[in-house]
């Protein structure tokens, strides 16, 4: 087989084994990589109703056919594992060198379940693992634990880690590398935490099998050279997300005070333009000319890598409007392993929960020195920060008396940086991504401004399935970051051109689309699995708040969603998809799309529609 190594290694922390394994030509076809993969192994191996926390859940470290040939902005994998936030399936997206050199090392993905006895590093060279003794290490921030497994490792290393928030089981702990990318949102790190596993290093020399070397030479030269001539490029390396802030300021997105307004006033103080005036460098993930990690030094005189949407959520959804407090918030969230998303949700359900006075804690917004205190509680589980550890919908749960109404977040994933009070398509897009509100799968409401705000047509929901299989299943599937795509228009055929070259084969877009309709599916049916006949078509709405409170600010004053319209476009986004009223797959949808197993099992669990 070209292009995939055709090897996973299965690791077992409770034996300190790890085993490598082959695995067929179909499963290479079928789900190409990174998130196909995982959906299919978590599908095939894990019990229903299984606690994410136990040894038996599978913490999945996948990438694709393109990973570590040293394409342009190929140095992502995904990492997946039943989700402790949602309870449903959960994934990240990840630059990190890891990705190179875990297909270097001849895996095209490392499964990882039990749980150790004490906690361990686990270092693979190749055909080598080893499992060292982390009790040094156990403690440390993400930071300290790369910095230190670097000075033993080779340089060439790649390393993951977690931070003390994974370690202390909170929800929302990420999985971290280089100092600032983080990647598994819905709780992979509290996972990874969970199974005493502090960090994994991996390293390889071995040559990923091409079935044409030359041309994938050649091709990535050229790839390179394409990316840098696209008109949005300089602008890019200038910004990268942060140009964001202002564009979501103009249009009334800008999450603000708990989602509450789409405007905030002090915007421009933490806006691209802002963050150009305290800009020291670029950093990126591995094999990327695009580099759009924009280095600032924060409040406390120390490196930050700040993004759009880390900035967003720690800053106007939480009322501050300082760029280098913000930033040094999000330094700390790397450091301790916290995703800066769930984080700024629940900072801000904490502050207008406080301010509602339906909690004796006073948390006001805004606060620079006191949130940093709140979030190493949280990080820490320590007083009121151990109810906010586990997220947004569990603390309202707890804390009652109608908190849930400010609770942002679908299916227990907090919400990430859009406001949609006055946007239905992209609240369609988070209330049906595969891993709860996240934007990743359908990010539309760029195009929705210009298409209009106030439509429900027809049009909204061909866009967001659109997305959705192209960046929530071709993209995550091949693990390449979409970002020359998305934002600089880098166009779809280099990555067939690429495939042919790495694999071999011809795997034209319609049968790349046909996977990741397939994976998308599958995940679905994961979901529904879980649930059981707790599953109900409210799982795919978006936050009450949008229903309910107009914005009271800015050029859209007075927008909210409407029931009635959003309920419509659901059920034309249910049958559009090939599933129930519930939002279920039927069972035609599953056989045409190779899962006739699938709808077998899962009519165990819930009755199909034929
Ligand atoms: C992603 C989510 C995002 S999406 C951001 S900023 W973004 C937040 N980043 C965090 C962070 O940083 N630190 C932290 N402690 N928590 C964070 N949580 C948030 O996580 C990231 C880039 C970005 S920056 C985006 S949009 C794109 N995402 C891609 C994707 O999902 N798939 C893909 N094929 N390509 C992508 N390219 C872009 O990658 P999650 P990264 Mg991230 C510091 O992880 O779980 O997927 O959530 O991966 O290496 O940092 O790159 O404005
Ligand atoms: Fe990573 Fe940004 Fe490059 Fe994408 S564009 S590969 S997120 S540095």
């Amino acid at each position: 087989m070209f292009g995939w190594t055709g090897v996973f290694l299965n690791v077992d922390l409770n034996r300190n084994k790890a085993v490598a394994e082959s695995y067929d030509h179909s499963m290479a076809l079928n789900f190409i990589g990174g998130r196909g993969f995982a959906a299919k192994i978590l599908w095939d191996s894990l019990m229903p109703g299984l606690d994410p926390f136990s040894p038996e859940n599978k913490l999945i470290f996948a990438a694709g056919p393109l990973t570590g040939f040293g394409l342009p902005n190929s140095g992502k994998l995904v990492v997946a594992a039943k989700s402790p936030l949602t309870g449903g399936y959960g994934d990240g997206n990840i630059g990190t060198w890891a990705a190179v050199q875990m297909r270097k090392a001849g895996y095209d993905a490392v499964i990882i379940e039990g749980k150790a006895e004490t906690p361990v590093v686990l270092h693979i060279k190749n055909d080598v693992a080893e499992f060292i003794d982390a009790k040094d290490f156990w403690g440390l921030t993400s930071f300290e634990t790369e910095a230190q497994l670097k000075a033993i490792y080779e340089r060439t290393a790649g390393i993951v880690s977690i931070g003390p928030a994974g370690e202390n089981l909170v929800k929302f702990a990420t999985v971290v590398s280089q100092e600032g990318r983080a990647g598994g949102r819905p709780g992979m790190g509290a996972v990874m935490g969970s199974k005493n596993l502090k960090a994994m290093v991996f390293d390889g020399n071995n040559e990923i099998p091409a079935a044409y070397p030359k041309d994938m030479k050649e091709l990535s030269a050229a790839g390179y050279r394409e990316v840098m001539t696209k008109p949005n490029y300089a602008f890019w390396k200038r910004q990268g997300t942060m140009s964001t802030v202002e564009w979501s300021q103009e249009n009334s997105a800008l999450p603000t005070f708990n989602f509450r307004e789409g405007v905030f006033d002090k915007a421009d103080k933490i806006g691209g333009f802002a963050m150009e005036k305290i800009k020291v460098g670029n950093r990126g993930c591995p094999q990327c000319n695009m580099t759009c990690g924009n280095v600032v030094k924060d409040s406390d005189r120390k490196e930050a890598e700040i993004d759009y949407e880390n900035i967003v959520m720690l800053g106007s959804n939480i009322g501050l409007g300082n760029l280098k407090q913000v930033a040094a918030l999000n330094r700390v969230a790397d450091e301790l392993g916290l995703d800066t998303i769930s984080l700024g949700n629940v900072l801000g359900f904490a502050m207008e929960t406080s301010q509602n006075r339906r909690i004796p804690e006073e948390i006001q917004w805004g606060k620079f020195k006191e949130t940093k205190a709140l979030i190493n509680d949280i990080a820490y589980r320590q007083g009121f920060g151990d109810v906010l550890a586990e997220g947004v919908q569990a603390a309202a749960a707890k804390i009652g008396h109608g908190s849930a109404d400010w609770a942002m977040h679908v299916k227990g994933l907090e919400i990430s940086a859009y406001d949609c009070h006055a946007a239905p398509a992209m609240a369609l897009s988070y209330a049906t991504s595969s891993i709860g509100a996240h934007h990743k799968d359908a990010w539309v409401i760029s195009w929705e401004v210009q298409f209009g705000r106030e439509s429900y047509a027809e049009e909204k929901i061909n866009k967001v399935i659109e997305m959705q299989r192209l960046r929530g299943g071709v993209f995550e599937s091949l693990t390449v970051c979409r970002f020359p795509y998305a934002e600089l228009g880098f166009e779809l055929e280099w990555y067939t051109k690429y495939l042919h070259a790495a694999t071999g084969r011809e795997l034209p877009f319609n049968t790349l689309i046909y996977a990741a309709d397939k994976i998308l599916n599958l995940i679905r049916a994961f979901w529904i699995r879980e649930y059981a006949n707790n599953w109900t078509r409210e799982m795919d709405s978006p936050p009450i708040r949008w229903f309910k409170e107009p914005l009271t600010e800015g050029p859209l004053k007075g927008s909210m969603l409407d029931p009635m319209k959003y309920n419509n476009m659901l059920k034309k986004y249910y049958k559009k998809r090939g599933w129930d009223a519930r939002g279920i797959p039927k069972k035609t949808t599953l056989k045409k799309l190779g899962l006739s197993d699938v709808a077998k099992q899962l009519g165990e669990y819930v009755k199909l529609t034929e």
